[in-house]
Order: C-alpha cells, then structure tokens, then sequence
C-alpha cells in the first residue's frame, strides 16, 4: 500500500532519466510527500541538475528547485533500493525501428536493487510488447523472478509547453502485468495526477499511448492534404477547416509546414512496424506529412530566383513548434536542407531554440540582412512583434511565406512584402461572418 501519510515512513521512489518527462515526475512526487531519488546516467546532466540549471519550461524549474530545496528530491550518482522504480529514459529511433536499449540498460540498473513487492514503472513511449520483452526480459536476464514484483506501463501523455500542468491534471492510463499490478501503481501516480486514472494491462496500455498520436499524425496529414488541395482550387483551407470545425462532430487539425518533435512522427512507426500490411492509411498519413517541407520549398523556388547562387532564405524558427525550445525533428532542419540542395543560401534565426544542427543567427538583423525571402516556419510569439517596416529596410527582396497564418499579414502587406500562406488563397478571401 503506497502511502505518504506521516504516521507512516513516506514512500521512496526512485526516477530514472531526468529529461523532460523524469524531472518533473520525480518534483512532484516530492512535492507529494515521497523521499525521491532521482538518477541520470549523464554525469553532466546530473551536475548541472546539482548546480540548478534546470533548463526547459519555467514551471518544471520551478517545482524542481522547490523539491530540492525540501530536501526530498536527491539528484544521486548510485542508485539504492527503493520502494518503486521509475524509468522515463529516451527511445530514440533509428531508421524508424525504435531503441530500446535504454530501457533494457535502466531494467539492468534497478535489477539487483530489487526487493519482493517493489514496483517497477515504465513511462517511456513503447512499441506494443516492450513491458514483456525488454523489462521482464532484463529481469529475468539479471536472475530476477518478475513475479516477485509489481510491474507496470504508464505512458507519459504531456504536451510540451504545458508540463507541469498536463503532469496534474491529465488522465493516465496504467497497464500492470499481473492482476493488483496497475491498482498499485495507481495509488502512487494518484498522489500527483488527479485528472481520471484508468487501469487496464500492459500491452493495451503501451497501445493507447502509440494510437494517440498516430491520430493527430492522422488528423494532422487531413489537414495538410486539404491545405494542398484547397490552394489548386483557390480556396482558403483555412477558413474551410474552420467552417467545417463548427459540425458538433468535425475536429480537423491544422495544416503546417511539417509534423516535428520526438513524438508524432515517430510513434506511428511503432505501428506499422507492428504489421505493414494492415497499416496503409498510417503509413499514408505518415508520408504526406513528411513531403510538407517539399512543398514548401517548392513554393519558394517558384517565386525567388536562384539569380548568381547569392539567393538568400531566411528561415523563422528552428523548434518543432512555437514557443519550446525543442527542435528534435523540426521541419526547419528538412526545409534548409532541400533549399540548400536546390542551391539557396540559408539563414535560421530563433531566439528561443536551445541548440540546432547548424549554427543559428545571433540577430534578427543579421539574419534577414540582403535576404530574398522570409519563411516562418515557427510561429514563436515572439515573431509577432517583429516590425515589419525594419525588416523590409534591411531585406533585398520584400517575400514573406508562412506556413500558418500567425502574423498580422495585413501589416506585413502594408510594410510592402508580398505574402503568401500555406493552404491560402492566392487573393485574401472576405471576411468570416457569424450570424
Ligand atoms: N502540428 C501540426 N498541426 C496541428 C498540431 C500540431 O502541424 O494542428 C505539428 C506541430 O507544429 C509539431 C508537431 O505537429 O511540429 C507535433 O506537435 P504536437 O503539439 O501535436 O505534439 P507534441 O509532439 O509536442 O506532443 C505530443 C502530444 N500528443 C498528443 O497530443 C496526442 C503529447 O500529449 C504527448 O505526450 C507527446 O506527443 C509525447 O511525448 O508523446
């Protein structure tokens, strides 16, 4: 029985993997009452977490430094017994067949510490089957009897941007692999996570978590699809998604200039590795968004002129999307590399970025200086209050695409560019009516 009530000695879980999903859950579970141990295998990692560099969104720094204050949050450098495990370590994909061996690693860690009765959760996303094959695989590898303990899935389901919130309020699903297994691990996620939770097993619980965001891949590709189509008829898609939006049972997504992050374009995989053959409508959904960069540039090349091989493009925004400073997977990367290879110069400029695959401009100013066309691929808030007269006087040529609608395009028109938008109409469509 998981309990931090004070008649009793408070629960001691151990976190393993202290990214963007370990550190938080490690906080709050201190927050809540239990003595965390929370272990990294990068040294560096664990040093700046010592030293207070707690990087990401504000909120996860915030409930950090709060945890560790308390003394009930130890960033520790060997791991010890403890009550339950959790492993939020990463599984990286290599040509679309996941890795798994990060949490075969971390089982192997946590094996020899293991005592009857102790939990052990994964959170990390998993292709169907990961529970059994790899964690009660590395047990037993280890000389563990898996029987002995509570196993069990909780998939973490947090958007970035809003952890901390989403960590407090989402439902979670927990699969266990033997009966009482999930109910366990309920107890201890339920005193943080007070959203619904619902217990079901493992394999379904490693499912739900894939099929979540294989649907906005899905969803996602609809909108990109229309966003094509609605430009060779002349019709904003934009407004006809959001008309379509207003049917009680119609929920399309947004088109855009690619599906970016760690996630959404990677979970799919997870799928339609599972059975190639029964998995066409995923894999379709897959490749249309893949091809959104390309059809972005083509649009470029259409309208910038590759001139003496000076030609200049300015891309807005290298994280996947706006406001997080991520950019595992963003659609910029694709873009600059199919612009690069069609022979334009290229400039990436993003204040709020934390690291990129090539160096990103310092400045505004230095990025859009003699620059033939602006993308902005990210739409950061902060691109909102960007003067558009200012960049015009340093630009060569006044060309601003968008691959959403998310700056005052009026402005920019006025400010002399010519603008044109992903899934937009070449001419601006008459204003929306609501009656
Ligand atoms: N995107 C679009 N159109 C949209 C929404 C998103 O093109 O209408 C693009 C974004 O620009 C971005 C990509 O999709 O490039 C992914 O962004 P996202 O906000 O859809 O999702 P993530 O990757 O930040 O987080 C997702 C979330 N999953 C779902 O919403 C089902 C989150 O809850 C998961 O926890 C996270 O994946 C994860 O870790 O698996």
């Amino acid at each position: 029985m998981i309990s931090t009530s004070e008649s009793e000695t408070p629960v001691k879980v151990t976190v393993l993997g202290l990214g963007y999903i370990g550190l938080p859950t490690a906080a709050m579970l201190a927050e809540a009452g239990c003595r965390v141990d929370g272990y990294d295998v990068d040294e560096r990692r664990r040093a700046a977490l010592r030293a207070g560099d707690f990087g990401g969104e504000a909120e996860v720094a915030s409930v950090a430094v709060d945890a560790v204050l308390s003394g009930r949050l130890r960033i520790v450098d060997e791991l010890a017994p403890s009550d339950a495990f959790i492993l939020c370590v990463p599984t990286p994909t290599h040509d679309h067949r996941p890795d798994l061996s990060y949490v075969e690693t971390a089982t192997r860690a946590v094996a020899p510490l293991l005592r009857r009765g102790n939990l052990i959760v994964l959170e990390s996303t998993v292709p169907p089957g990961t529970v059994e094959r790899v964690v009660v695989g590395a047990i037993r590898g280890a000389g563990g009897d898996p029987d002995s303990y509570r196993i069990a899935h909780c998939p973490e389901r947090v958007i970035p941007g809003a952890i901390v919130h989403e960590l407090h309020t989402n439902a979670r699903v927990i699969g266990g692999r033997r009966p009482g297994d999930a109910e366990h691990a309920r107890d201890l996620y339920a005193l943080f996570a007070h959203g619904d939770i619902y217990v079901t097993d493992c394999v379904t619980a490693e499912l739900v978590k894939v099929v979540e965001n294989t649907y906005r891949d899905v969803n996602i590709a609809f909108a990109n699809e229309l966003a094509l189509l609605c430009e060779e008829l002349d019709v904003d898609a934009w407004e006809t998604i959001r008309l379509a939006n207003q049917h009680p049972r119609v929920s399309i997504l947004s088109p855009g200039p690619g599906v970016g992050g760690h996630c959404i374009p990677v979970d799919p995989h997870f799928l339609s590795n599972a059975n190639p053959f029964v998995t066409e409508l995923i894999q379709t959904a897959r490749r249309v968004n893949e091809r959104m960069p390309a059809a972005i540039v083509r649009r470029i090349a259409m309208h910038v002129p590759l001139g003496d091989g000076s030609a200049t493009v300015t891309l807005l925004g290298a994280a996947y999307k706006p406001n997080v400073d991520d950019t595992r997977e963003s659609p910029t990367e694709r873009i600059e590399e199919l612009l690069r290879e069609r022979g334009y110069r290229t400039r990436v400029y993003d204040p709020i970025a934390r690291s990129f695959s090539r160096p990103l401009c310092a400045s505004l100013e230095e990025a859009v200086l003699d620059s033939d066309a602006l993308v902005l691929v990210t739409e950061h808030d902060v691109f909102r209050s960007i003067d558009p007269a200012a960049v015009r006087a340093q630009m060569r040529n006044p060309l601003l695409f968008c691959g959403r609608p998310a700056l005052d395009l009026d402005a920019w028109r006025s400010a002399g560019f010519a603008v044109s938008v992903l899934g937009a109409r070449s001419t601006p469509s008459p204003a929306l009516s609501v009656s």
